[in-house]
């Protein structure tokens, strides 16, 4: 059990953000519960309704705070239920990068949101402009995370619905 957690590499980790964008663009795959898999791009995500979340702050322990920042994009939850066919059960998504970074997010934290705390976001805007790939492309934002930014998953390449 506490091996198989180890080589969980989604599990909350110590880990020194890569500052440099992977090679190629990738293509964003949403997986769903049954295999079956779609290509989403950025302007099917604008398609969504959009949320910007002013006053974000990029906390990392190696290179420091960076922000604020406004990001904008489509909330998690409206891409799974735009995406998934009515009454299919899941429990949880791996957002994974290319770089092979990734963070879970519960269908808890997702379905039953804290009222405090603004919804989780797949941003492909920061500041009014499509972000860069240095910036990070499609990144999740997960604005109660304040403290290491592991979950703020940047060059998002998989969403695996399970
Ligand atoms: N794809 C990917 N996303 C990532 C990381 C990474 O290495 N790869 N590092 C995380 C960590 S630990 C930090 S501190 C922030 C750094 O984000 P920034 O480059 O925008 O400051 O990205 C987070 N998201
Ligand atoms: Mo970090």
């Amino acid at each position: 059990m506490h091996t198989h957690d180890k080589l969980d590499r989604l599990r909350p980790h110590r880990h020194d953000p890569n500052l440099e964008p992977p090679a190629t663009a990738p293509d964003l795959i949403l997986s769903r519960p049954d295999g079956s898999q779609t290509i989403i791009d950025v302007p099917y995500l604008q398609s969504l309704p959009l949320t910007t979340l002013p006053n974000c702050y990029i906390v990392s322990t190696g290179h420091g705070t960076s922000g604020p920042f406004a990001f904008t994009g489509a909330r998690l939850i409206d891409l799974i239920t735009a995406q998934l066919p009515q009454e299919t059960p899941w429990s949880q998504v791996e957002v994974i990068s290319v770089d092979d970074f990734g963070n879970r997010v519960t269908a808890q934290e997702l379905k039953q949101p804290d009222d405090h705390q603004p919804p989780i976001l797949l941003a492909y805007a920061m500041n009014g402009t499509l972000m860069s790939r240095k910036q990070g492309l499609v990144r999740m934002i997960v604005p109660s995370e304040k403290d290491d930014a592991l979950r703020q998953v940047k060059w998002i390449g998989r969403i695996n619905v399970l």
